[in-house]
């Protein structure tokens, strides 16, 4: 089967390259030449654990190929992001850039799976797009049409909403084993789709219609999005009554039925700050708590911020080392960090020097290197040095040290790593 990949970010490439792996004979494109060169070359451009070996060997062995145009495919799988304006308004260009791009290439019989993350109703709109460009194909949004028009059948073409659900830093794990929402536009659709995660998912495969695959993938990251702002709220009452926050919820999760996530800095990564606002914006009466957690995690970075610039007053011209950049744990992955946004912050309206320390990156990002007051160093270099030591993201590397080496200094750990 030839499979052909719109998108080859977090999650196309990961996807393409474990379809290649398993058989199937994958066309990936993008429309960035750089990302396209990089990966003909056998070399992923971004960091996900595993992802290298995937590549390469499926570029060796010819079972996957970078392209900037599709080509004809048995399945076409749309995995191009979706954006939101400043005004937390839904962009879709990049889908409707797909949708016209692979709309020459399909013929009958052909299924079209969309794994982005969408606003209610998009598989549908899809669904209109795709019957104007290709009024020579039938493409039913009726569950089972009563009357196929004679000759439908043998035109017909599928589409099914299938969100990605994957956590980076274990995309290549969670492919195959989560299970997975299936909204076909029709029945059958729903079923063509099925049977395709079939070959590769070990996950349960659960059909449904399209919306509600799509209300449902926008359900989950809500979930944590208002589970974090709740965390972050009892920070809030924990500090004025002087209670350790980090304690209080791991005993509250002592309890059974009770999973408190964890405070921090604010949420970051592509998804999460952006998916509750396709519920807010379609909803926004009903949206009362989504759009409260939304504006919480979003108000954390000037929360930190002040904090940081309250205790950098005391000092004349403070050292102040940033311990992480990213926007979580573990990864040098900068998507709307709130650590990199408090940073900026900072350096914009504070006087002091900045220690950065991420053991992730190489260099510091555009953003910051024109300011002289800047240095990318190591942890050792860093510590000594320091009036204020701000702990921005739980890396591994910062969970064990030597705790002399804050001593006599303001420390600001957001993350609870050295607190717990
Ligand atoms: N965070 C906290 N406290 C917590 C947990 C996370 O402040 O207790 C912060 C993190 O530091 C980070 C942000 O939230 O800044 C989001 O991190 P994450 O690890 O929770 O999620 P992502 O964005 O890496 O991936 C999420 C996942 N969604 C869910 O867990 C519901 C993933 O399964 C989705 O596929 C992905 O979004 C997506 O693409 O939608």
């Amino acid at each position: 089967e030839k499979i052909c990949v719109i998108g080859l970010g977090y999650i196309g490439l990961p996807l393409a390259g474990l379809l290649a792996n398993n058989g199937f004979n994958v066309h990936g494109v993008d429309n960035n030449v750089k990302i396209v060169a990089t990966i003909n070359n056998g070399g992923p451009h971004i960091q996900e654990s595993g992802l290298d070996i995937l590549v390469k060997t499926a570029i060796q062995n010819g079972h996957l190929v970078a392209a900037l145009q599709p080509v004809p495919a048995d399945v076409f799988i749309i995995a191009v992001p979706s954006l939101i304006t400043e005004k937390h308004l839904p962009d879709l260009k990049h889908i409707q850039e797909a949708i016209h791009s692979i709309a020459p290439h399909l013929t009958p019989g052909n299924l079209i799976i969309l794994e982005t993350t969408v606003p209610v109703g998009t598989t549908e709109k899809i669904a209109g797009w795709i019957s104007e460009l290709r009024r020579d194909l039938y493409l039913s949004q009726l569950p089972a049409p009563a009357a196929p028009l004679p000759g439908a059948t043998e035109k017909q073409i599928f589409l099914a909403h299938c969100p990605e659900r994957v956590l980076p830093g274990q995309i290549l794990k969670e492919l195959m084993e989560n299970d997975r929402i299936i909204g076909g536009i029709n029945q059958l659709s729903g079923e063509k789709a099925r049977a395709f995660y079939q070959k590769f998912v070990s996950g349960g495969l659960l059909l449904t219609d399209a919306r509600t695959a799509e209300l449902t993938k926008l359900a989950e990251n809500s979930f944590r999005d208002v589970n974090i702002a709740l965390a972050n709220e009892l920070s809030y009452i924990c500090d004025k009554f002087g209670i350790n926050v980090w304690e209080l919820i791991k005993l509250a999760n002592r309890h059974p039925r009770v999973n408190i996530h964890q405070p921090g800095p604010g949420v970051g990564g592509h998804c999460i700050t952006k998916d509750p606002w396709f519920i807010i914006d379609a909803a926004p009466d009903e949206s009362k708590i989504i759009r409260a957690a939304r504006e919480i995690n979003d108000n954390r970075t000037n929360y930190v911020a002040a904090r940081v610039k309250e205790k950098a007053a005391c000092f004349k011209n403070p050292v102040i080392a940033c311990l992480g950049l990213s926007y979580k744990a573990n990864t040098g992955d900068l998507r709307e960090s709130p650590a990199l946004r408090i940073v900026q912050q900072l350096i914009q309206e504070t006087v002091g020097q900045f220690l950065i320390v991420e053991p992730h990156l190489k260099t510091l990002p555009e953003c910051l290197t024109q300011l002289n007051s800047v240095q990318l160093v190591n942890l050792q270099e860093a510590l000594p040095q320091a009036d204020l030591v701000i702990l921005l993201v739980n890396h591994n590397a910062f969970q064990n040290i030597d705790h002399k080496l804050l001593k006599n200094k303001v420390v600001i750990d957001t993350r609870g790593t050295w607190r717990q």
